[in-house]
């Protein structure tokens, strides 16, 4: 059963409304002029999130710009990328319109899937934008299925002729089963995935360096006090809320700082 489509909404989401194709990132002057846009693009997002505007949050892609640029750059036509949570240096380095990206962070009808994805899911088939995702890691699994199917499906191309699938990932989805199964698979099976690792030194707070035991009981008795404040704020009223805890959670202990939307 398919949902409704809500007034205004295209039939279908995933439908070509970029008929211009991948963004051209030929000349290093296209290729400057996408990392600038992305950068752009993310400071106007984080103000829009600062301004509520934004439902949830979003992981922006500042200081990794080049990496989605230049793995772009070097993708043909018809070649399919799959995204991380912190994908729209991706989406938009690949070709789609920076209003749809932006239409869809803010839920509107006119968004790259009609604003149901938001910020962790925004997909473009017509561009080859297999999705964001919030999954750490999985993104994987799906280029390799998607290089497996243009190398075995139906209107296969001749060997040597096969759509590149990209996997980006970050350097906090090393431990995740899943992406090495997805590497062993690509391996054995020979497929054309391009695996990208974007090694940012954190797996989103968390730094990948080993943390000095003083660090981690820092870590644990702040989060210990947040908690036993939210306990506390819960507790002091005559009726229970735990919902309530949780917003006092998040306005005043957990909830990223001004300027650092994770
Ligand atoms: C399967 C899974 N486990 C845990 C999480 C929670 N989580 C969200 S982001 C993140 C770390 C991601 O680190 P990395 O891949 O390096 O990306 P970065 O945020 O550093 O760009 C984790 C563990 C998740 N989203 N999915
Ligand atoms: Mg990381």
């Amino acid at each position: 059963m398919t949902a409704p489509a809500r007034p205004g909404a295209p039939a279908d989401p995933t439908a070509p409304a970029d008929p211009a194709g991948p963004a051209p990132l030929d000349t290093p002057a296209e290729r400057y002029r996408m990392l600038r846009l992305i950068r752009g693009f993310e400071e106007l997002a984080l103000g829009l999130v600062k301004a509520g505007a934004i439902p949830g949050g979003i992981h922006p892609y500042i200081g990794q710009e080049a990496v989605a640029v230049g793995v772009c750059s070097a993708l043909g036509p018809t070649d399919r990328l799959a995204s991380t949570h912190r994908g729209h240096g991706h989406v938009l380095a690949r070709g789609t319109a920076p209003h749809r990206l932006l239409a869809e962070l803010l839920g509107r009808v006119g968004g790259a899937n009609g604003g149901r994805g938001g910020s962790m899911h925004a997909a473009d088939f017509s561009l080859g934008i297999l999705g964001a995702n919030g999954m750490v890691g999985a993104g994987a699994p799906i280029a390799v299925g998607a290089a497996w199917a243009a190398a075995t499906g139906p209107g296969r191309a001749p060997a040597g002729r096969i759509p590149v699938a990209v996997a980006f990932f970050g350097d906090g989805a090393l431990n995740q089963g899943v992406l090495l199964e997805s590497l062993n698979l690509a391996a054995m099976w020979r497929l054309p995935v391009l695996f990208v690792c974007e090694d940012n030194g954190y797996a989103t707070t968390l730094p990948a360096a080993p943390l000095d035991p003083a660090t981690v009981a820092e870590l644990d008795r702040s989060v210990a006090e947040q908690l036993a404040a939210a306990e506390e704020f819960a507790l002091a009223s005559d009726h229970p809320d735990p919902a309530g805890a949780l917003d006092h959670l998040y306005a005043d202990g957990l909830r990223p700082r001004a300027g650092a939307a994770s």
